[in-house]
């Protein structure tokens, strides 16, 4: 008994966290998993054949997607269930994914609560949905105290992105406040203002997004937008096993929230 994962590069800290909570939950349930990773060169539909090579009972499709790309891969798997994890909310296919606008609007009434009209974004890289979720969220927020983004960045989802990101506001376009599309942007943005003798939060404000198992060891300790990764571990290994049992279940969408730690003032 055999379930595939395709997932997005494991060098990332919040595909990997999710990779090892569904692996636990698997292994829990007597399943064994399969793991298909892409890179920035493969095609979405190369992982998901590689999985089903492997004659895996269903798969869990970790990958950024558009609607459209999401019906092909739910076609290229047949009879198969697959169940996405990264998808526009639009597309017609089974889902188990965070709403992102719960805490989008707890970091933002934070940021606005402790004084800040200019308040940035850094975000994700244009073509993952789940990062365009995260700036329409954070617009949206702004929006409802009469604010727009004062600055808008984009990254890769990576550290070194959000070094060089920091790198062009760097040293006398910051804003009072930055929220980031991940942690590990956000890493990267901390060691840009460090290097320049910002202080955070005393200088900037911080807020990242993930809650990685790393971010409460950030210095200072990382204000980040969480999602609960063990939680998507568990709930997308349990829809799986129900869709294989022939079961129909509304997509759950899993609640993100604020953790306040030490990077806002
Ligand atoms: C999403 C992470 O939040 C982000 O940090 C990055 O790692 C991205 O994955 C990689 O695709 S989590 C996803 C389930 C929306």
């Amino acid at each position: 008994r055999t379930l595939g994962l395709a997932t997005s590069d494991l060098a990332l800290m919040a595909p990997a966290q999710i990779a090892s909570a569904i692996q636990q939950r698997a292994a829990a349930a007597g399943y064994h998993l399969v793991i298909a990773m892409a890179n920035a060169q493969s095609a979405a539909s190369d992982t998901v054949n590689e999985l089903l090579a492997q004659r895996v009972d269903a798969l869990l499709i970790n990958l950024p997607l558009d609607a459209a790309q999401a019906a092909q891969i739910q076609q290229q798997c047949g009879s198969k269930p697959a169940l996405f994890l990264d998808v526009e909310t639009c597309a017609p296919v089974p889902q188990c994914q965070y709403q992102s606008s719960c805490g989008a609007r707890q970091a933002v009434d934070h940021l606005v609560a402790l004084g800040h009209r200019e308040i940035g974004v850094l975000n994700g890289p244009a073509r993952s949905a789940s990062a365009r979720a995260r700036f329409a969220d954070w617009q949206r927020a702004l929006a409802q105290h009469q604010l727009q983004p004062y600055c808008v960045l984009e990254g890769d989802w990576s550290a070194a992105s959000g070094y060089q990101a920091l790198l062009t506001l760097l040293p006398d376009r910051l804003p009072q406040a930055l929220l980031v599309a991940n942690d590990q942007m956000a890493l990267g943005a901390m060691r840009a203002l460090h290097q320049h003798g910002v202080a955070i939060p005393a200088d900037i404000s911080l807020i990242g997004y993930d809650d990685t198992a790393e971010s409460a060891w950030y210095q200072p300790p990382l204000t980040t937008i969480r999602q609960d990764l063990q939680q998507l571990g568990r709930i997308s290994v349990d829809r799986i096993l129900a869709q294989l049992a022939g079961e129909t279940l509304p997509a759950p969408l899993l609640e993100t929230g604020l953790i306040l730690r030490e990077t806002t003032a």
